[in-house]
This record gives structure tokens, C-alpha cells and sequence, in this order.
């Protein structure tokens, strides 16, 4: 059975394990990408997309991989050793589990599932299965800023934190999208990211909503989450996505005796005419590729560092009890059931 440390390679060559694609649009086409050009010990051995003509690009531009006709396909063939779902959230469950089915192990974008329902029927399927095959793409546990975050988090030089400051935007989202998807899209980094860093769960959360910004096209844009953490940490997260002039995510960190700040600068700036300017990316892809490039190397090599089902399912969880706050106005109590022995530490 396979176990992550176990990625399975092709036989009698190199160790190159062959990785099937599912969804070729911006963030599989990049995963394609980084997997030909940036990553050791891994190819694309396969893609599928609901658009023909998209997976053949994607295909010719890794080197000639096999296009699929039918996603279940890709997963059961024997020349594919493990699956990378990049296709639209209501999907996932469905390939997810296909792949469990399979014993193949398996990258899945965020977020694991849409619902906390599908997410718990996965890590029942994986529990079921019996070893863990699932890694869930929160490709910032792997950013430099952040892990260098948590180092100095870890090594005491802050002291015991207190408060964390978010700032996450967009340039432009879809007009007319609903308030919820900001905070199952976007905002379900930080609750990872604050799972994570403080090695805690989220037990309480609130939404406050300032008036809507005229650029949002009708959506709740801004909104402030404020998550209390199971010790009395406060991280508050600014999630703006129509902020227009760029992507941004930054942060700091307060603890007793200090702060860490997380930002990415660029490493040239102009001064000029009376200003310092510095180029902002107009996605996250520029902002997270280097994220994005050790998510994939860690899964290739079996390491092990990604995000696990568990997870997966405790960041969609915590997600619908912000969307509840939002809905509701008031702070939501939020009480994850006990972590099952598969993925405990
Ligand atoms: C997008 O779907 C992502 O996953 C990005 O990482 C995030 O920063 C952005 O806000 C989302 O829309």
C-alpha cells in the first residue's frame, strides 16, 4: 500500500513518477508547467480537461503527455502514478475519491471540497483506505515568508503571540459574486495558514462588514474576519477582492517582545519624480510561485509537508462558520471534531 514517503516510479528508468493533470485551466496549466520545467523526478504523464483543445496545449507543452478523454480514465491507468486535480472545487470530491479508490496518491487544489459534507466523506474514504494519499494544495505553508514566519515563531524570538494582521486582495473578481466566496476562496488561505502557523485550532469567529465598495459590483467587498485561536491569539484578515491596483498579501505577527512581517518586495524598485514605486503581480501565481514550485517538489519527493485531508476538511469547516458569521452578524463558536488517529502528529 502506498504511503506518502512512497511515491511510486517508472519501472526499470529513472525515478520519475508520472503525474496525471485533471483541469487544465490557470492553475493546472501552471502545475503542468512547473512540473516539466522545475520540478526533479516527476513528468506529466497525462492530462484531462472538459475543454479538448485546452488539454492538447497543455499536453504538447509538457513534452508530449497523453490526453484523456475521461477524467476516471486517467486516474485507473496503469502509465499514471498519481494525480493532480486542478479542475472547478464541485469536482473534486468525485476524482478525490476515484483516486483513494485507485490507492494512487493524489495533490488536490483548494479547497478539498466545497461542503464540510463532501470533505468529510473524503477523509472517511481515506480513513477507510487506511494510509493517507491525499495532500491539499494550501500552497502557502511552503512560501519562504511564512515558513521563515514560523522559524522565528518556533525559536521563541518573538515571544508568546498575541495578534496576527492579514491583508489579502485581488485586483477584480466576478461582478455579482456572492459575499460567501470570498471567504471559501480566498479568505480559506488564511484559516490555513493560521491553523498552521500557531499549530491550533480556530475556535471562534466573526465577520464585520464595512459598506461595500462601489468597484464590487454588488458584493459584500470588503469584509474583516476576526478568528480567536484556542489559546487567545486574534487574527484579524482584510479580504478585499476588487482593491483594483494589484495583488497584495502581507502580514505581521505580534508577539510579546517583537514582530515577524511577511511581505514580497520585489528585488527592484524605481525611485522617481518624488516616489519609490514597486511592481505589484496582477494574480497570486507571480506572488506564490516559489510556494507553489516547493508544494510540488515536497509532494514529488513524498515528504510529506503539505496540507493533509484533515486539513482540508478543518479549513472548509471553519469557512462555513465564517460564512455564518457573516450571514448571521454575530461571532460564531466553532467546534471541530476530534482529529482522527490517522492524521494525528
Ligand atoms: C484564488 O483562488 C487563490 O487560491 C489565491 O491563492 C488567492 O490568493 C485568491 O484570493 C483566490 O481567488
Amino acid at each position: 500500500m502506498l504511503q506518502p514517503g512512497q511515491m511510486p516510479a517508472e519501472a526499470g528508468g529513472p525515478t520519475v513518477t508520472r503525474i496525471g493533470v485533471i483541469g487544465t485551466g490557470v492553475m493546472g496549466a501552471d502545475h503542468a508547467r512547473l512540473l516539466t520545467e522545475a520540478v526533479s523526478g516527476a513528468r506529466v504523464g497525462g492530462v484531462f480537461d472538459v475543454d479538448g483543445g485546452r488539454a492538447r496545449g497543455v499536453a504538447a507543452a509538457s513534452g508530449g503527455a497523453r490526453v484523456f478523454a475521461d477524467p476516471y480514465a486517467l486516474i485507473v491507468d496503469d502509465g499514471i502514478d498519481a494525480v493532480l486535480i486542478a479542475s472547478s472545487d464541485a469536482t473534486h470530491e468525485d476524482y478525490v475519491l476515484a483516486c483513494v479508490a485507485a490507492g494512487k496518491p493524489v495533490l488536490c487544489e483548494k479547497p478539498l471540497a466545497p461542503t464540510v459534507e463532501a470533505c468529510a466523506r473524503i477523509v472517511e474514504a481515506e480513513i477507510e483506505h487506511g494510509s493517507r494519499l491525499i495532500t491539499v494544495g494550501f500552497m502557502r505553508r511552503f512560501d519562504p515568508g511564512y515558513t521563515g514566519m514560523r522559524a522565528l515563531l518556533t525559536a521563541g524570538e518573538i515571544g508568546a503571540p498575541l495578534l496576527m494582521h492579514n491583508v489579502h486582495r485581488n485586483p477584480a473578481a466576478v461582478p455579482g459574486l456572492p459575499g460567501s466566496a470570498l471567504i471559501t476562496n480566498s479568505a480559506v488561505h488564511e484559516l490555513d495558514i493560521v491553523r498552521w502557523l500557531f499549530g491550533e485550532e480556530i475556535v471562534e469567529v466573526a465577520v464585520h462588514t464595512p459598506r461595500p465598495s462601489g468597484q464590487a459590483g454588488g458584493t459584500q467587498d470588503p469584509q474583516l474576519l476576526v478568528l480567536t485561536t484556542e489559546s487567545g491569539v486574534l487574527a484579524d484578515v482584510e479580504i478585499f477582492a476588487n482593491a483594483r491596483y494589484g495583488y497584495e498579501v502581507r502580514c505581521e505577527l505580534v508577539g510579546e517582545t517583537g514582530t515577524v512581517t511577511v511581505d514580497a518586495p520585489p528585488p527592484t524598485s524605481l525611485r522617481r519624480g518624488g516616489l519609490h514605486a514597486r511592481a505589484l503581480p496582477g494574480d497570486w501565481r507571480p506572488r506564490f510561485a516559489e510556494a507553489y514550485r516547493l508544494e510540488l517538489q515536497d509532494w514529488i519527493d513524498g515528504a510529506a509537508g503539505g496540507a493533509s485531508a484533515w486539513d482540508g476538511f478543518a479549513a472548509t469547516f471553519v469557512a462555513h462558520a465564517c460564512v455564518a458569521a457573516l450571514t448571521s452578524g454575530d461571532r460564531h463558536a466553532v467546534e471541530l471534531p476530534p482529529v482522527p488517529a490517522l492524521y494525528r502528529r
